[in-house]
């Protein structure tokens, strides 16, 4: 007998690639961070974009300011990465890559280092306690905040890929796509890319980034966040897409978010399909689980329904994601066993 569509996906062993820490808080994390700060008088709207609903991506931004105001102190991110890690870890996520922008907070005495030190603590402690899961952080550079800061991010990175016993493998480029130039950027990109961080750049989230993204497709970057733009069909073009299918970049694909954020129309439109067609590495991301309730069961049984995916398909997208990881090889060897086991035990 066939298995419910829904312990299917939840089953389905799985790799989450794309997911900013602050926006994947969950209802419950919410509340609780909520009662520290009563004050504040966060209600859920302000946090997450229910079923349905639909919001611009300015509006999405706003999100994570609120939620900033929430964790904004030591203690509150360990809680938040550890209640994220744990939560992945019971939707049969087996390998997470985490990404993060360090902040620094005066009142809180909370600083960079800090910062990122406090999420490979929550890393740590979740090994631990045996979560079964294998987590990874991606530092993020914001892109709003310019060439300066984002040398120094590339900095801090590089030093904790070397002393963070692997757990730290890349970097991540993201943030408001309006704002600012990817040419600013270029040479602590570039940097990262010389000392062996890994990088996964948002590319073309929004339309009009043609020039952008052409020039940082030269560095190449390891992986591509949405590129929801890149193709011809929507107004990018051949010479982008040929640049990514030549260096065979792999894609990290949202499907809510976009749908939610209105950068694609509805989930049928979805450039997953442009990308599977060709059979292009596509990986199936939640972008914040937290801010546009889902989780990456549910985006896996939303791709398979949308493009009329078999199961044996689906598991096949998920087993392919292993070879988009950051990790070394050996890592991905355990983790092609591990899927190699559960499947021996649901066939
Ligand atoms: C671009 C995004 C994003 O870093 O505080 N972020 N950047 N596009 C998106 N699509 C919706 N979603 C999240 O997590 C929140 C930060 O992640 C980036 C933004 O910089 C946001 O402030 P962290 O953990």
């Amino acid at each position: 007998m066939e298995i419910e569509a829904e312990d299917f996906y939840r089953q389905l062993p799985k790799v989450e690639l794309h997911a900013h820490l602050n926006g994947s808080v969950s209802f419950q994390t919410i509340e609780k961070l909520s009662r520290r700060k009563p004050h504040l008088n966060i209600e859920r709207s302000m946090t997450a974009i229910g079923k349905g609903q639909r919001r611009s991506l300015d509006e999405c931004f706003e999100v994570f300011k609120v939620i900033h105001q929430l964790v904004d102190a030591e203690e509150e991110i360990l809680m938040v990465a550890t209640d994220v890690i744990k939560e992945f870890a019971a939707d049969g996520v087996k390998y997470l890559e985490l990404r993060s922008t360090p902040r620094e907070e005066k009142n809180t005495g909370l600083t960079k280092r800090l910062y990122v030190e406090t999420i490979l603590k929550a890393i740590q402690q979740c090994k631990k306690e045996e979560v079964d899961i294998d987590v990874r952080f991606l530092v993020a550079i914001d892109r709003r905040n310019g060439a300066e800061v984002a040398m120094e991010t590339v900095k801090l990175a590089e030093e904790y890929m070397l002393s963070s016993d692997g757990l730290v493998v890349g970097l991540d480029l993201s943030g408001d796509p309006t704002v600012g130039h990817g040419k600013d950027l270029l040479p602590a990109l570039q940097k990262a890319k010389n000392c062996g961080l890994k990088l996964s750049l948002h590319l073309s989230e929004v339309p009009s980034q043609l020039e952008e993204t052409d020039l940082l497709l030269s560095l190449p970057p390891d992986r591509i966040g949405h590129g929801t733009f890149l193709h011809p069909e929507v107004g990018g073009s051949q010479n982008l897409v040929d640049k990514v299918v030549q260096n065979n970049i792999p894609l990290e694909l949202c499907l809510t978010s976009n749908v939610k954020g209105q950068t694609v129309p509805c989930y049928s439109n979805h450039h997953f399909k442009y990308w599977y067609q060709l059979g292009h590495p596509c990986v199936i991301c939640t972008d914040d689980k937290g801010v546009f309730s889902t989780d990456l069961s549910q985006e896996y049984q939303l791709a398979a329904s949308t493009f009329s995916l078999s199961r044996e398909a689906v598991w096949t997208l998920s087993q392919q994601a292993i070879d988009c990881i950051f990790a070394p090889d050996a890592v991905k060897q355990q983790l092609r066993q591990k899927w190699a086991d559960v499947q021996s035990q649901v066939s």
